[in-house]
């Protein structure tokens, strides 16, 4: 089943209060990544959560597809400055997952975890209450490899460095660990309409 969300969709608002500070609109959808674009054989391909080395649950290819999927529509903006507006993706909301891991979430922060070795630092609490989700369709297809299929992690309403392509699982953590651009002088949230691009901001 596909249930329409996220919850609270703003209304639509004229294109230049939709825009973060320092942001440009783009009607192209770059391609931005650290090394080549792994493949990922979808019949050895996993989702797992973690609570530091210990696994919580893991899903196959069809077992996360069984899983009750959202869908979402709406703006997306990288540190680099580029905004899209309108983006259409679907999936499975990280309530949904835990809800289907029959847990909570252990602690407040966790790193998202890439095939390609990409880490990423969210605050749990920018994850939950349905703002964000691991997305397995783009644009009613399925996520190209370029832009992080089979499965990527969307929390849209932080720069997009936050959302993990080719996510394998997501890493709970004790304290608020950096991950690979965070270590590298990143933001540890990463909002753009508070312009959280560098540590400090
Ligand atoms: N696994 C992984 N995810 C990643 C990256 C990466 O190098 N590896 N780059 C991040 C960065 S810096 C950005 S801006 C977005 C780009 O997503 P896109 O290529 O779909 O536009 O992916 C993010 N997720
Ligand atoms: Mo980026």
């Amino acid at each position: 089943m596909v249930t329409r969300g996220f919850t609270g969709r703003r209304p639509a608002r004229p294109d230049a209060e939709r825009l973060p500070p320092g942001q440009y609109l783009t009607e192209d959808f770059p391609v931005l990544q650290l090394g080549p674009t792994p493949r990922i054989d979808l019949a050895r391909w996993r989702f797992t959560l973690r609570e530091g080395s210990k696994p919580l649950k893991s899903w196959t290819w069809d077992e996360f597809e069984a899983l009750p999927r959202t869908r979402w529509r709406g703006d997306i903006h990288c540190v680099t400055k580029w905004s899209k507006f309108d983006t259409a993706w679907e999936g499975v909301t990280i309530d949904d997952l835990l809800a289907a891991a029959g847990i909570e979430a252990p602690t407040a922060y966790l790193l998202a975890e890439g095939y390609d070795d990409y880490t990423t630092n969210v605050p749990v609490a920018d994850l939950t209450g349905a703002k964000a989700m691991v997305a397995t369709r783009y644009a009613g297809e399925p996520i190209p490899p370029d832009h992080g299929g089979p499965a990527r992690l969307l929390v849209p309403h932080l720069y997009f460095w936050k959302s993990a392509k080719w996510v394998k699982g997501l890493r709970f953590t004790q304290k608020d660990e950096a991950g690979f651009w965070e270590l590298r002088g990143y933001h540890m949230v990463g909002d753009p309409w508070r312009e959280q691009r560098f540590t400090g901001d």
